[in-house]
């Protein structure tokens, strides 16, 4: 067999398996696998190296407008960019309804913003605000079908917030055609009697933010929705966690048996309420929804990482630039409220991750690749295409160089938000080589691949990705009375 690329003597590491060999490619595929294997027309030397499956991140704001009408930093060259500089080889950003919106037309138009600028691969989850009756009966089903398998909804925000009448509907559809629910899970009025309290008494900072968004919110929404998924026996996925209270009420569903999946990110692991608390408005630059919280924080959700509470670490890399079009739209002394909520991070969650976790003995190599990476390609239906090392899988591979150790600069981080929450800060550990699909990304510290040269993923989810749960009491007594065609 010929080899377009051999990647030799690397550590070659999955989530379960650590083998030193070359790995040959051909026609974008993993070949082979094994030691001495014949010469390749090109070949990389990974001696001394991890060569681990390119990262898959499963939950990313890109080139998407706010609710508020503010437009993310990145654009899908620049985002897509800054993910494989990280060594991510695929991304799952969103398809954002506004209101009002045609859900197919807006899957179609953020097909057209990426194609042309995309240098990895991708597939969308879509936002649903607007669950019209033709979105719930037609276009939705139809998307579904069509492999747009995930969806996220919100319990908050003014306008894009919906009703729990309004979830159950989302869940229903979800439970029957096989797609799985995404929730961001804060208590909308909790949020909204705290935030007018907040500005009545002039309590206008970035820091109030924090005191805003109250960990009870969270807590409170996210057993709910699991209430209501319990209801349905409808698998939910729980975004962005911050908070232990919400973080218990999803190991205690996942130990009765519900389909219940959740994810933190690097934010919750690292920054702290404090962090927003600083000189005039540089707090802004940490505000997202959920905000950083506190140490004890910080380390429930490291053992959620550590116990399989959490299976996925994402970045939510939602980019406004620190100026007027973005953080400072509303002003250089906008309010809280007036705040555009998300900071960066495609770039640096891996090696963050790495660094703090594995180098520091918490997360060990296997459950680093599986958080990163394989459990994102299977809760989302990319596996084993992505998310893998193996003879069959697309050569998505990142290469790490775990003696490399960098200072974080937002200079020399290709993102387009202008600034990062970690500068500053130094991580041992980096990926500096980035193979998507055989082509090799990044080299070299440099950009490799073409514009539009990433390509999108069709997905499925097969059954085994999510398995079942079982029907609720309230299910089971609809049966026994001859309402199976209700619940
Ligand atoms: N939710 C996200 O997932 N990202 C940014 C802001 C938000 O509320
Ligand atoms: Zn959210
Ligand atoms: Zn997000």
């Amino acid at each position: 067999m010929t080899f377009d690329l051999v990647v030799r003597n690397g550590l070659v590491t999955t989530s379960t398996e650590q083998v030193r060999c070359d790995i040959g490619i051909a026609g974008g595929k993993v070949a082979a696998l094994g030691q001495g294997l014949l010469a390749g027309t090109r070949e990389i030397d990974a001696a001394g190296k991890l060569v681990l499956p390119g990262g898959v991140d499963s939950h990313c704001h890109i080139e998407q407008m706010s609710s508020m009408g503010i437009m993310n930093a990145d654009d899908f060259f620049s985002g897509s960019v800054s993910a494989a500089f990280g060594g991510t080889t695929t991304i799952i950003p969103f398809a954002a309804q506004h209101r009002g919106q045609s859900l197919k037309k807006v899957v179609q138009d953020y097909h057209e913003r990426a194609t042309p600028k995309a240098v990895i691969d991708y597939a969308f989850h879509m936002i649903i605000s607007d669950p019209s009756p033709a979105v719930m009966t037609e276009e939705l089903p139809a998307l579904i079908e069509r492999g747009y398998k995930s969806f996220k909804v919100f319990m908050t925000y003014d306008l894009l917030k919906l009703d729990d009448y309004q979830i159950l509907d989302v869940l229903a559809v979800a439970r029957k055609r096989g797609a799985l629910t995404m929730v961001h899970a804060e208590n909308h009025d909790m949020l909204r009697w705290l935030a007018d309290r907040l500005m009545e008494k002039g309590h206008k900072a970035p820091k109030f933010h924090a005191v805003n968004h109250a960990k009870l919110a969270e807590a409170e929404a996210t057993s709910r929705v699991i209430h209501l998924a319990e209801l349905l026996d409808a698998p939910v996925f729980i975004v962005h966690v911050s908070d232990p209270g919400a973080m218990d009420a999803i190991r205690r569903a996942q130990a009765r048996g519900l389909k219940v999946y959740a994810e933190t990110c690097p934010q919750y692991l690292l920054l702290t309420a404090d962090d927003l608390d600083r000189e005039a408005m540089d707090g802004a630059k940490f505000c997202c929804s959920p905000p950083p919280r506190d140490r004890a924080s910080q380390e429930a959700m490291w053992r959620g990482l550590i116990d399989g509470t959490f299976q996925i670490l994402s970045s939510d890399h939602a980019p406004f630039r620190f100026d007027k079009t973005g953080k400072l739209a509303h002003g250089p002394g906008a309010p809280f409220k007036k705040i555009a909520n998300g900071i960066p991070g495609l770039e640096l969650r891996m090696p963050l991750f790495f660094s703090e976790g594995v180098q520091k003995d918490k997360i060990d190599i296997h459950r680093f690749v599986d958080l990163t990476s394989t459990r994102p390609a299977q809760i989302f239906g990319l596996f084993p295409q992505k998310g893998t090392i193996a003879a069959g899988s697309d050569a998505d591979l990142a290469i790490w160089d775990s003696s490399k150790e960098v200072s974080i600069r937002w200079e020399n981080i290709h993102d387009n938000a202008g600034y990062t929450p970690y500068e500053g800060q130094t991580v041992k550990g980096w990926p500096v080589t980035v193979i998507s699909r055989g082509r090799v990304v990044v080299q070299d510290n440099q950009l490799r691949a073409e514009r539009g040269s990433g390509r999108y993923i069709e997905r499925s989810v097969p059954d085994s990705a999510i398995p079942l749960g079982r029907p609720s009491e309230a299910a089971l007594l609809a049966r026994r009375f001859g309402a199976d065609d209700v619940i």
